[in-house]
């Protein structure tokens, strides 16, 4: 005696970058009605929001982008090795419009509210233009880096200067010409916008709180010749990338630090201080962020580094990370160093000379007055939950996902892609995934194409309601943890440790898998070919009402 409601679409999918336009497509493409809610007035998701000065992808053009379509790739032209906000923005309208999603996405709209309905077995979500609409699936690609983190200063509201934040940025351009700019961060974005403005700025203030390893980009327009090349050998690129440890070529090695002795060491760091992208962090040595004294040999080559490229030698001082390396995210920027030797940038080493409060005209530290025009926060964002939580979610019985992963002290998913309680809800690029030890284009797919294989499998066999179970959830998580505790990362803070945001409780089962993309792969497709064991189906069945 069940009848099931009918939801608005099968799908509800939140979000509108690359993961969103993925996720419409390959849902679409199996049959599902779906609808996207993208808060932006356009799409593109982090390339839509982060358009700061020098923003550039830092994963090679060559691998950043959709493979899973010979036509699309080829279709598609990257000016230049590493891709500016203009060409990354550009290349999501391509995409959507070329998979002809555009319709299935409602822009200028954010999710408030997605809650499981128990008695009917959908989604209903609330939107915050007051519509509440209703589907069989939940979809959240809200992307792991998209809540800023914005630091209190005291006295910020008396700032008379002007306050941005880099994934926070204005739509018109700003003319920093003759200004004096603070910037408060030096991470990839931070380090990106202080190469750029420094040639630009009056005075550029940099605020550290901890100096981190920067080593070359080298980016470079690409010639027509490998642009040919890749394209015409698409099919080899396209394994190489699935059987790299980060999706991409150049990143993974067989070799260990002590297998060469310290000269030749010396060699194989600068040969990749000069090829630039991840070949530094990557593919040097496969023990960088294993083992203690390999990490010591890449963490003082770079240290030399800054001896050597910065002039003044207290400022060099300031810039040398003591952290070990690789345990925050690798930057691969160009002149980074080079640009302290600049007489209008002037770095301030926060742990030396605190914040006390921000004036009517600058910034007090316990050391000095500096007075901006702007002050810059590059200072990320609540990573991995912060933007789930951010939405009220809730599975059965009214549980919310905050409850359910204890503010995030206790993240456990199922494969990285869903969480026992709240069934019919799928993550891409959520926690537990490899959202920090990837090429997110290939990431995408590949949580993508499970997710829609497993909706496809359940609706041949009738069974509409997909909910992960318990055990694979613990023992996902766990897994997790273990193979962060191999290696070094547990011993820094960073956002990859869930411990960057001021209050918020630190984790303590780690936030992503961090056993390589190739080995994720492996897994979803092990899952797979065993009957996706880990999720219980049911037919959905609604409950009669009296
Ligand atoms: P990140 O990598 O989280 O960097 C944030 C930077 O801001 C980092 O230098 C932080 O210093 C600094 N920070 C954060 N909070 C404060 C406060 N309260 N005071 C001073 N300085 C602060 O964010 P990004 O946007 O650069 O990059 C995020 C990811 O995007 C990146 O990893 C890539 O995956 C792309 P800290 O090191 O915490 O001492």
């Amino acid at each position: 005696d069940c009848t099931s409601t009918t939801p608005d679409y099968d799908a509800i999918v939140v979000g509108a970058g690359l993961s969103g336009i993925y996720a419409v497509h390959r849902l679409q493409q199996r049959g599902f009605t779906v609808r996207a809610f993208e808060r932006g007035s356009g799409v593109g998701g982090t390339w839509f929001w982060n358009r700061y000065p020098g923003l550039q992808c830092d994963t090679e053009t060559l691998s950043y982008s959709f493979t899973f379509s010979d036509e699309l790739y080829r279709g598609w032209n990257w000016s230049r090795r590493f891709a500016p906000q203009s060409e990354l923005m550009a290349y999501a309208n391509y995409m959507t419009d070329a998979l002809g999603v555009r319709d299935a996405i409602q822009l200028n709209t954010a999710v408030l509210g997605a809650h499981f309905d128990d008695d009917a077995n959908l989604w209903r979500v609330d939107l915050d233009t007051g519509q509440s609409v209703t589907g069989r699936y939940f979809v959240a690609a809200s992307g792991p880096l998209s809540t800023t983190n914005s630091p209190t200063i005291a006295g910020l509201d008396t700032f008379e200067g002007t306050v941005l934040h880099t994934a926070q940025w204005p739509f018109e351009p700003v003319d920093f010409t003759g200004k004096k700019v603070g910037v408060v961060g030096t991470g990839s974005s931070g380090a990106q916008l202080i190469t750029a403005l420094a040639g630009t700025v009056d005075k550029l203030v940099v605020f550290q709180r901890t100096p981190q390893y920067v080593t070359p980009a080298q980016q470079r327009p690409l010639g027509e010749e490998e642009v040919r090349e890749r394209k015409d050998n698409l099919d080899d690129l396209r394994a190489l990338m699935r059987s790299s440890s980060h999706g991409a070529p150049g990143t993974g090695t067989d070799r260990s630090a002590f297998d060469d002795t310290p000269e030749e060491r010396d060699r194989v760091f600068q040969a990749a201080w000069e090829f630039g992208a991840q070949a530094f962090a990557l593919a040097t040595y496969n023990d960088l962020t294993s083992n203690e004294e390999a990490n010591g040999f890449a963490a003082d080559f770079v240290r030399r580094k800054i001896a050597e490229i910065v002039d003044d030698p207290e400022t060099a001082r300031k810039l040398m990370p003591t952290y070990l390396f690789g345990t925050k995210r690798p930057i691969k920027v160009d002149d980074y160093y080079e640009t302290f030797n600049r007489p209008n940038v002037q770095l301030v080493a926060l742990r030396e000379e605190p914040f006390v409060s921000a004036t009517t005209t600058g910034i007090r530290t316990t050391a000095a007055d500096y007075d901006l025009d702007y002050l810059i926060f590059a200072t990320g964002f609540d990573a991995m939950t912060g933007t789930l939580f951010e939405m009220d979610i809730r599975g059965r019985d009214g549980l919310t996902l905050r409850d359910k992963w204890e503010n995030g002290v206790y993240v456990r998913t199922a494969l990285g892609v869903a969480m026992h309680e709240f069934p019919n809800m799928f993550l891409v690029q959520g926690p537990q995934s490899t959202t920090i030890m990837n090429n997110y284009t290939l990431g995408i797919e590949i949580n993508m194409d499970f997710i829609a294989g497993l909706l496809e499998r359940a609706r041949a066999e009738g069974n509409e309601l997909i909910e992960a179970t318990a055990q694979s959830e613990v023992e996902w998580a766990e897994l997790c943890q273990t193979l962060a505790e191999r290696t070094l990362l547990l011993k820094t803070e960073s956002w990859w440790t869930g411990a960057n945001i001021a209050g918020k409780p630190r984790p303590k089962l780690f936030q992503s898998y961090t056993g390589g993309l190739k080995q994720y792969r492996l897994a979803l497709e092990r899952a797979q070919a065993d009957g996706y064991r880990e999720f219980e189906r049911t037919p959905v069945q609604t409950a009669v009402l009296a």
